[in-house]
């Protein structure tokens, strides 16, 4: 065997060969050994067995988790904790070329606030779309608190396509919450501020300093979220909170609580008691009710003005038309959930022992009733407490937030200041059980949790702290999710999984085949507006463009593994703008591309095309290369930018060559090649001697070989025309380009015939 075939057969065997391995260094140790030497006990296995997961394995559930003020979202599966994936939503991430392309940097301008770009946001409460209140695996919002913002992300590819920016609020918490038929996403303030962009002076704060709901309409069709039809409920400048939306009976209607109903102003350095002190006075704070069907009709039909563009319900119109009510709630709450059937709401306050059960049924009543204790001081309408609740739980000192399992009335709150979990039955008032985590946890997740039908099984624990869980990494600690099995009737701690992202307040969970992600976008793609790129560039017409715009275009490719161009030649001064198409259809076959000193970095997923705008403002060199290793000749994957300076003329366009080709050069080439045919020909032979088109996977790499190979019968024309001429370096030089394209179609041929055989695929005829 020559060298090539060598090399092309090793292709094959490795992976066998290691998994031999593998085994017999496995089998030499006994359980007991490996549990002796590991200090493990049977308990430790069990969670262990419950979680492991062997190589190839998928999870059962995938968990959309927020990343804090890294400004993404972080993708992992359950029961194995294993991270899959950070999406960048606020903030520039380099692999994946987020903020780098001029597609995605216009996703993220969206997201700009009074003209300034805004480089992070603070996620907390990722929400999945729903139909009929089950989640729909098509898409996942997420808000912004630090500056009042709201994503969409399509889960298709996993990527963001739409920032919008509240045109009220300063400061929020309360998102996303989606209403059961993702008819709104619900964003609601903390911080109050004044709606105007304007200076207004604290001393103003009753009067002029507001709180806010929003319910941004979604248009299911565009998958976008449609300003214009949204709407925001002006509300008293009570810190609001969280929030959630009715359903069932409840639907229609949304639910937002707050704290600080005191109003307080803090101001140390005036000699005033901190924040703190003044928002924690009162026994009760509020838990606002909005209705927003009724509302959604009142705009549907002219009846509600814009202001700052979008449309905006006062106060006084909200009370008038019975939109608007409030119900106290224990002393500085935090989360509000409403149960799967919509018939309760439980409200936790942090500093109160006790999860407060909230019947819908008695609220509605009042409500209809018009049976109210009184009026806050913007007149809107107090329904008593004792006329709202169903039953109050002393469920441990601090409780948060609150999950719903399968089992009907069973529910598990967080447990804050004790750094446990608490599992209750919200019916009949009891306690179930409790489980110590560690350490002070914040927002936990059923699967499911806040669909109509909850799976239950397993609950992870957001930790705030994780204080000694890790190896230590310095002062800033890694995050800890901690994975809890529920299914039995005592909670059983599984696993800990330390985040480098922080802070994740919130994570939602989707049973995993509920999402159909692609593997390829249609060819020539962009992403962000889900079009055909302007800019797509098929094979063989690659060309440089320069513009009536003034810029020059350059409409490229890539695919294994070379850019084309590998040249681009412009004058100092010129905006350059960089268009490039993937034109690979095989899963997993990204490019990249890093270019010198001009902050340009790309990810060119299968049938992506992107680009990047930059002016090269000064003469020089700039190496360019793909990032990824996508090839045995990924390093050779490179190219040249040439700023040349003004005026420059060049003395000559003919390249000094590195080395010289003979005839004999030539034909040892040639002789490669056809060895190397042989075995693509005995490959193909595999291939369609069985039933592969029945697989979309392999289809997808036989099409790509065929492209490959069709450059190669090319190349071999160039090299056999120069041969034909008597120049043997081009020749020799072409002959090895399609030994190049040979080598590729062997690559994508051997992936293919691995795929069958791992995937019993039939003979034919
Ligand atoms: S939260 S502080 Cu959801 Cu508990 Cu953000
Ligand atoms: Cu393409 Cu490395």
């Amino acid at each position: 065997m020559n060298n090539s075939l060598k090399r092309i057969s090793a292709l094959g065997i490795g992976l066998g060969i290691g998994l031999t391995a593998a085994t017999n260094a496995w089998s030499q140790s006994a359980l007991e050994d490996v549990m002796k030497a590991r200090g493990l006990t049977q308990q430790d296995l069990l969670a262990a067995a419950k979680t492991y997961t062997p190589t190839g394995g998928r999870d059962e559930y995938l968990a959309f988790s927020s990343g804090g003020q890294s400004g993404q979202v972080i993708v992992y599966g359950i029961p194995s904790m294993r991270i899959l994936k950070y999406i960048a939503v606020f903030t520039p991430e380099p692999w994946q070329g987020y903020g780098f392309d001029d597609e995605s940097k216009a996703v993220l301008a969206q997201g700009r606030i009074q003209g300034k770009d805004i480089n992070y946001g603070d996620t907390h409460h990722p929400a999945f779309s729903e139909t009929n209140g089950e989640y729909n695996g098509r898409y996942l919002f997420i808000n912004d608190k630090a500056n009042p913002r709201m994503a969409v992300i399509d889960l298709h590819d996993f990527e963001t396509k739409q920032i919008v920016v509240n045109p009220f609020m300063k400061s929020e918490h309360g998102g996303a919450f989606v209403t059961p038929n993702t008819e709104y996403v619900m964003e609601a303030s903390q911080y109050a501020a004044p709606f105007a962009d304007e200076f207004v002076p604290l001393e103003e704060f009753n009067d002029k300093y507001r709180g806010a709901v929003t319910y941004w309409k979604f248009d299911d069709k565009k998958g976008r979220l449609d300003p214009s039809q949204s709407f925001t409920f002006e509300l008293p400048p009570y810190s609001q909170d969280l929030s959630d939306a009715g359903k069932g009976p409840s639907m229609g209607w949304g639910f937002t609580n707050s704290f600080c109903s005191e109003r307080y102003v803090g101001g140390i350095e005036r000699g005033r008691p901190p924040f703190e002190a003044g928002c924690s006075q009162k026994d009760t704070d509020f838990l606002h009710v909005t209705n927003w069907k009724k509302a959604a009709e009142l705009v549907a039909a002219g009846k509600v003005k814009k202001s700052k563009g979008a449309y905006m319900i006062p106060m006084e119109q909200a009370v008038k038309e019975g939109l608007l009510y409030l119900i106290p709630e224990p002393k500085s709450p935090h989360g509000v959930d409403v149960s799967p059937d919509g018939s309760h709401i439980i409200v936790s306050g942090k500093l109160d022992s006790h999860a407060w059960v909230y019947s819908w049924e008695k609220i509605q009543k009042a409500i209809k009733e018009k049976k109210f204790e009184g009026e806050d001081p913007y007149g809107i309408p107090i329904i008593a407490m004792k006329d709202a609740l169903h039953t109050q739980v002393q469920v441990g000192l601090g409780p948060l937030h609150t999950q719903y399992d399968a089992k009907e009335c069973i529910v598990y709150t967080s447990i804050y200041v004790d750094s446990m979990v608490t599992k209750w039955n919200y019916c009949d008032g009891k306690v179930l059980d409790q489980l110590h985590i560690h350490y002070n946890i914040g927002h936990l997740v059923a699967m499911e949790g806040d669909s109509v039908s909850p799976d239950g099984k397993y609950l992870v624990s957001l930790n705030k702290l994780a204080i000694d869980r890790f190896n230590p990494v310095g002062p800033l600690h890694p995050q800890n999710h901690q994975l809890i099995d529920i299914s039995g009737d005592k909670m059983q701690l599984l696993y800990d999984m330390p985040l480098p992202l922080g802070e994740p307040h919130y994570v939602v969970a989707i049973k995993a085949d509920k999402l159909k992600p692609a593997v390829r976008y249609k060819s020539g793609w962009d992403s962000r507006t889900d079009k055909k790129s302007p800019y797509k560039t098929r094979a063989g017409r690659e060309k440089v463009v320069r513009g009536e715009d003034g810029v020059v275009h350059v409409y490229g490719t890539v695919i294994r593994s070379h850019i084309t161009p590998e040249i681009i030649e412009v004058e100092e001064g010129e905006t350059v703008s960089i268009h490039l198409t993937n034109l690979e259809r095989a899963e997993d076959e990204t490019h990249g591309f890093a270019l010198y000193g001009q902050n340009v970095n790309l990810s060119i997923e299968p049938g992506k095309t992107v680009s990047a705008t930059f002016k090269a403002d000064k003469a020089g060199v700039y190496p360019y290369y793909c990032t990824e290793f996508c090839s045995a000749l990924h390093l050779e994957m490179q190219g040249y930018l040439l700023v040349k300076p003004k005026g420059y003329v060049a003395t000559t366009t003919e390249i000094q060559e590195g080395t010289k080709y003979t005839q004999a050069d030539y034909e040892k080439q040639v002789k490669t090649n056809i060895d190397t045919q042989a075995v693509i020909d005995s490959v193909v032979g595999f291939i369609t001697s069985h039933n592969y088109k029945d697989f979309p996977e392999v289809v997808a790499l036989v099409e790509d070989a065929t492209d490959q190979l069709g450059f190669a019968e090319e190349a071999k024309k160039k090299s056999e025309g120069f041969a034909t001429k008597g120049d043997y370096q081009n020749a020799t030089l072409w002959a090895g380009q399609w030994w190049q394209y040979q080598v590729k179609t062997a690559d994508l041929g051997l992936r293919a015939k691995t795929f069958l055989e791992e995937h019993g695929a039939k003979k034919v005829k």
